[in-house]
């Protein structure tokens, strides 16, 4: 093992002179007993979401050429995807080594004794010495490199190499874990399609906020989105089109895999959503024995909102929805299953309530807890499930009196899809506005509410308006690091004015990874 370097060791002061001769020739390396160090004021950290417990008031640890991500089996592949966000910004190696740490090195550990931390929390030390992320599971040491990252000059998102960089990082003790154990967002693929490459895009981007849960809305009137082997013709026909009359799109069994398997890598967990027993058209418009009418319905972009049902009592019914439920399911390792349950207008209340209770069932026999939107609260229904509120508080609170969780995704706070304010181009209104502040203030344990009723939040964005990446960004971002925030941060760690000095340092690092964010007018963004 490498010794401690002694303080005195230490080469304070002479980052400059560092700085010139790493131009010609590199410098230091993580082969010597010592890294160095400056003793600068720290200064505002500007981490989102704001972390638990922070101390420490001068000083920063350099990294150099020679830095390494130290990784034990368990942590490999975490340091591996560290390195792949260190390596294009500073154009270093970033090896990513198993065993004993050397000077301005990365180590990343697991640690029993942190389990005090929680599922996901974390303990970042960095010292004169070295930088160690220490968290009792791999989520946790994962936040903790999340959080490193973000502690790094904003250059360190570019996707080349920026010159002249010193690569510091404050010396802070961080202990951290999160409030709540949802922290989602949503995106429609339905309303108009995107593919695996722009949603792994998007799973980048929130889990660097600490973001777990990815809702995809897989199904609605205007697309089915998934290939169901048994059922071919909802992506034959159920995929053709889309709700501006554009060619759809859906992913295959395996593309969706991969998604999958591209967010489980990032501690994100994809929840599916196939939507039923309303906004079912693209399956009613696939099969006639769908059909109370027995016959195919049109495909056509967008029908009258809640005028499409399945056909509760049809006898092929009970199998489709089992077929389906029972193909997603073995995609995805989460345990939630989400069958949609909102706006089921066309179906009677009778109906409605016995086909939410069927398909409890059929999700439970394939192993997977129910998720629905609040109206679920309406059935009869047996713990465990989670009901996600999005519009009458009284849905959700009929849940949780059957002993249902809650997820909160308040429209008039948490819908992406709502403008910001009057001069927004895109989204809708119907919820209200939705600025930066707004979606900021408020929290998931809603009047009526109690801490263990709720689960998390998620913020969902619906896409009737949205059929473009930049229109994603621009949607999503930056609300989305309030969202983030309110998951992960304690109650009396979020304050709007202080928020908002941090956040204005988020939008270089947003630009520099490419992201068209939304540049609100209530936050001061630093000159570009
Ligand atoms: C309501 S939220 C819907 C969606 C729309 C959204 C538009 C919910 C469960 N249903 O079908 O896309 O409003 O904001």
């Amino acid at each position: 093992m490498t010794q401690r370097a002694p303080l005195s060791h230490v080469r304070k002061g002479i980052a400059p002179l560092c700085m010139a001769v790493l131009i010609l020739a590199g410098c230091g390396s993580g082969d010597a007993d010592t890294a160095v160090v400056d003793d600068d004021p720290i200064g505002a950290l500007n981490v989102i979401p704001n972390p638990r417990v922070v101390s420490g008031d001068r000083g920063h640890l350099h990294f150099d050429s020679g830095s390494r991500i130290a990784v034990s089996a368990e942590t490999q592949a975490i340091g591996e995807l560290l390195a792949t966000s260190l390596r294009p910004a500073t154009g270093w190696a970033w090896e990513v080594a198993l065993g004993e740490p050397a000077a301005a090195d990365i180590v990343l550990r697991l640690d029993q004794a942190h389990g005090d931390l929680g599922e996901e929390g974390y303990l970042l030390v960095v010292d004169e010495r070295e930088a160690t992320v220490r968290a009792a599971t791999p989520a946790g040491v994962f936040y903790g490199a999340q959080t490193l990252l973000q502690l790094l000059p904003t250059e360190i998102e570019r996707p080349s190499v920026a010159d002249a960089m010193v690569w510091r990082v404050p010396m802070v003790t961080i202990e951290d874990s999160p409030r709540f154990e949802w922290r989602g967002t949503m995106l429609d693929v339905a309303r108009h399609f995107f593919d695996a490459d722009e949603v792994k895009r998007l799973i980048d981007l929130v889990a660097r906020y600490k973001i777990n849960r990815f809702h995809i809305h897989l199904t609605d009137d205007a697309g089915w989105r998934i290939e169901i082997r048994s059922w071919p013709d909802l992506t034959t026909i159920g995929a053709t089109t889309d709700h501006s009359g554009g060619p759809g799109g859906y992913y295959t069994q395996e593309q969706f895999a991969d998604i999958v398997a591209y967010a489980q890598a990032r501690f994100v967990t994809i929840v599916p959503e196939l939507d039923m027993p309303g906004h079912i058209n693209a399956a009613l418009a696939s099969y006639a024995e769908l059909n109370e009418s027995g016959e195919r319905t049109e495909l056509t972009p967008t029908v009258p909102f809640g005028s499409t049902s399945l056909w509760i009592d049809g006898p092929d019914t009970d199998r489709f929805v089992d077929d389906v439920v029972r193909e997603v399911a073995a995609l995805v390792p989460g345990p939630d299953f989400h069958i949609g349950g909102d706006e089921a207008l066309a179906t009677s209340e009778e109906d409605y309530v016995a086909f939410i209770a069927r398909a409890q069932e059929i999700v439970e026999s394939h192993g997977k807890t129910m998720m629905g939107w609040a109206e679920i609260g309406r059935a009869n229904l047996d713990p465990p499930f989670l009901a996600q509120h999005w519009l009458l508080l009284e849905d959700a609170l009929a849940a949780r009196d059957q002993g249902a969780r809650i997820i909160a995704s308040p429209a008039r706070r948490a819908y992406l899809d709502m403008k910001y304010d009057e001069s927004t181009p895109i989204g809708l209104s119907w919820a209200g506005f939705i600025d930066v502040r707004v979606a900021y203030e408020w929290d998931p344990v809603l009047e009526e509410l109690v801490e263990a009723d709720v689960i998390g939040l998620e913020a969902p964005l619906w896409t009737e308006t949205i059929d473009e990446v930049a229109d994603i960004d621009f949607m999503m971002f930056p609300r989305l690091l309030g969202y983030a925030e309110i998951g992960w941060s304690p109650r009396d760690r979020r304050n709007w004015e202080e928020y908002r000095a941090r956040l204005a340092q988020h939008g270089p690092r947003l630009d520099a990874r490419g992201v068209a964010f939304f540049r609100s007018p209530l936050v001061d963004w630093p000159a570009r």
